[in-house]
């Protein structure tokens, strides 16, 4: 007897499983399944497809018409931190721009400050709070950078506590060591590259990549070259902020150095972007941040897919140019503003999310861990469309119901 069925699901979002992200056309393509359920035993896929007579359970959750996908993966967060800088906002409205905020020592700066003082327990408080609302959002695969510690103990502290999130919250977490997110006052850049080269050593061991902010006044390709070569070096695969606001070549550099992926790109190449088909590197896009900078180019997603490269989508949840944990409002602008069809979007934030951070999630294949969501809406295209509310019902974490949608209580 198996533990659980999801009965009277209306379709069933099931993207392919593969070892390698989808690329180009593939994207486009998604199984929908309508009538169907899903069987779980033991934490597990047993079955995912049409209605069938075949299973029993213990227990039989009614997913009452509505649509059941994969639990959604979050490739690109920085939900550790302390404070917040709402006091930016208005700033940027009346045209000071993020880098000269950063030039100016606020920004990133202004966070790396407010996490320096905020103790391990005030910031596990805090990114809980985030977590709990990815998770009643629908995602339960995390990717979590440090980068506003810049110095060893304010870095192992970030990390940590990312990792205690990952023990207490039932999602899973990839942590990305950021030691190279902005330059710390009183250094200067190749000083203090070097000391973050020299922590590789260290935080290997408790995290899963290393990552650097490849940009004007922050470091440059030459550097990020460097960085990248030497946590290659000890093992690590790298990532890197690519080409987020001015053109350097990041994305060639990403693929140069066989990054798992190479986020932003809303500057990249076109030898870049022609670039990634041959590679085996995700194009992470943050759409959010576009859209929160008030920016009026995006990247260039149909550029990518028409080259037949691999699309993923991510928050980039930050105190500074996208403050939102809610993934579903990315799917909204990736449709509005990426021009990616429903489909892709579904791709890119379940099966080329996880291959853009090394997990085994986004699909619902038999034997795969059940992590699923059961959405309130009528089709799977309905939930970039009907942008800004949360659609998710019912969140399902390795067979276990962690959230329920609470009604009103009257
Ligand atoms: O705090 O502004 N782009 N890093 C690179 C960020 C955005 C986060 C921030
Ligand atoms: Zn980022």
């Amino acid at each position: 007897m198996n533990d659980t069925m999801i009965k009277n699901i209306k379709s069933l979002i099931l993207p392919k499983k593969t070892d390698k992200p989808l690329k180009g056309k593939e994207m486009d393509d998604l199984e929908v399944v309508d009538d169907a359920m899903v069987v779980i035993d033991g934490g597990r896929v047993v079955y995912a497809g049409a209605e069938t007579d075949e299973y029993d359970a213990k227990e039989t959750i009614d997913a009452k018409g509505m649509i059941v996908s994969p639990a959604l993966v979050d490739p690109h967060t920085h939900v550790v931190h302390g404070g917040s800088r709402e006091h930016e906002m208005a700033l940027k409205r009346q045209g000071v721009d993020y880098l000269t905020i950063l030039e100016k020592g606020g920004g990133i700066l202004n966070t790396v400050e407010q996490t320096r003082k905020a103790t391990h327990e005030e910031l596990f408080e805090k990114a809980s709070k985030n977590i709990v609302r990815m998770v009643q959002h629908g995602v339960l695969t995390v990717e979590s950078k440090s980068g506003y510690g810049l110095n060893r103990e304010n870095e192992l502290k970030q990390l940590n506590v990312s990792r205690e999130i990952a023990e207490n919250f039932p999602i899973e977490m990839k942590h990305t060591f950021l030691g190279p997110h902005a330059i710390p006052k009183g250094t200067d850049s190749e000083t203090f590259l070097n000391e973050m080269i020299d922590l590789l050593d260290e935080v290997k061991d408790i995290s899963d990549f290393a990552d650097i902010f490849c940009e004007t006044g922050v470091f440059t390709i030459e550097q990020s070259r460097r960085y990248m070569e030497a946590a290659n070096e000890k093992g690590m695969r790298v990532k890197i902020h690519a080409d987020e606001i001015d053109p350097l070549g990041g994305l060639e550099l990403a693929i140069e150095q066989n990054a798992i992926s190479a986020d932003h790109l809303v500057a990249a190449s076109h030898t870049g972007k022609s670039m990634l088909k041959d590679s085996a590197t995700v194009a992470v896009l943050l759409p959010g941040t576009t859209f929160y900078l008030g920016k009026d180019q995006f990247a260039d997603a149909r550029g990518i897919l028409d080259n037949d490269g691999a699309v993923s989508l991510a928050t980039d949840y930050n105190p500074g140019s996208c403050v939102t944990d809610n993934l579903q409002m990315i799917m909204a602008i990736a449709g509005l503003k990426l021009k990616m069809t429903p489909n892709e979007i579904w791709n890119a934030v379940t099966v080329n999310a996880a291959h853009a951070i090394g997990s085994e999630r986004g699909t619902l294949a038999e034997g795969d861990a059940a992590n699923l969501v059961i959405w309130d809406a009528p089709n799977h295209e309905y939930i970039p469309y009907h942008y800004g509310v949360n659609h998710a019902h019912t969140v399902i974490a390795d067979g276990e119901v962690v959230y329920v949608r609470p009604g009103l209580l009257v």
